[in-house]
């Protein structure tokens, strides 16, 4: 199969949650040679049509899920060789990362971690709804140069600004610099919870992050 096919393919398997059928076809844009960021995009394209038709109620939660779950298949195996292609390199800082409580959504998530991995990070995920001392207990613990945040809901995005009092009452705020994002996120959300910036998407998060880190 050409590239242009896989990713097609990819496309029409998330878009319709042929969840048998994701990790294979990862798989074998991988065993083809294809470059793991390339396919990727087969996933993100349809996961937006799936947004918008959940948006208009054309498709309910259990599709929603399904093609959540089957995204999130073919990521793994696609995050899994970005890291494998980039770990030679010594790593760059280190970010803590983790969907704040209440909220479930990290295919987003992931994505970034892939990205960050893949510019020779170390990254820590917390995985998804974490509790604000979790986030405070790890960046006491594993003192990263960075914490992320991510929340796609609106009622969950209001955790951010409850993570960044938590640090600020632990003495650790000034110790840590904070990105936040999630499909609603802009930079004045980001001001009003009190973080220092926000990612509108994994290549954004990567050129934030490195410029909080001054590493050009
Ligand atoms: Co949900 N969901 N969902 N959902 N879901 C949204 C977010 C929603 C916008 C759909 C809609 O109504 N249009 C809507 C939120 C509406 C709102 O509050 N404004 C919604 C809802 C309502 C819900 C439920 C409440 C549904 C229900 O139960 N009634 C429920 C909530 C569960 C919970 O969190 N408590 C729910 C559940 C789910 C699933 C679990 C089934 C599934 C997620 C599967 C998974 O993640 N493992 C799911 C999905 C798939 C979606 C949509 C369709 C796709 C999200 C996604 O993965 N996008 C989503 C629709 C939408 O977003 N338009 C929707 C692809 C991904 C690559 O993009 O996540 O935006 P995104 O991440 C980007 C950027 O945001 C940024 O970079 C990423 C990569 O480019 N970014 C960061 C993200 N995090 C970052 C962190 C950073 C920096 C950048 O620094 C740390």
């Amino acid at each position: 199969m050409k590239k242009e096919e896989i990713i097609q393919e990819l496309h029409d398997v998330v878009l319709e949650g042929r969840l048998d059928e994701s990790a294979p076809l990862a798989e074998k844009s991988i065993e083809l040679g294809y470059d793991p960021l390339d396919t990727l995009q087969g996933i993100t394209s349809a996961l937006r049509i799936v947004g918008k038709q959940f948006n208009e109620g054309s498709i309910f939660l259990t599709e929603l899920m399904y093609c959540g779950e089957t995204a999130k298949d073919a990521m793994n195996v696609l995050t899994e060789e970005i890291k494998r292609q980039h770990k030679e390199v010594p790593y760059s800082g280190r970010v803590v990362i983790g969907s704040v409580e209440g909220d479930i959504h990290d295919i987003g998530k992931s994505l970034v971690i892939a990205m960050l991995s893949a510019e020779s990070f170390e990254v820590f995920d917390l995985g998804i709804d974490v509790p604000d001392e979790v986030f405070v207990e790890k960046v006491r613990e594993i003192k990263p140069d960075v914490l992320g945040m991510s929340a796609l809901v609106t009622t969950t995005m209001m955790k951010f600004r409850d993570v960044i009092v938590a640090l600020e009452e632990a003495g650790l705020r000034n110790k840590v610099k904070v990105i936040i994002g999630g499909a609603l996120v802009d930079m004045n959300y980001a001001e009003t919870s009190g973080a220092d910036t926000f990612g509108s998407d994994a290549i954004d998060a990567v050129e934030k992050v490195k410029a909080l880190l001054e590493l050009g």
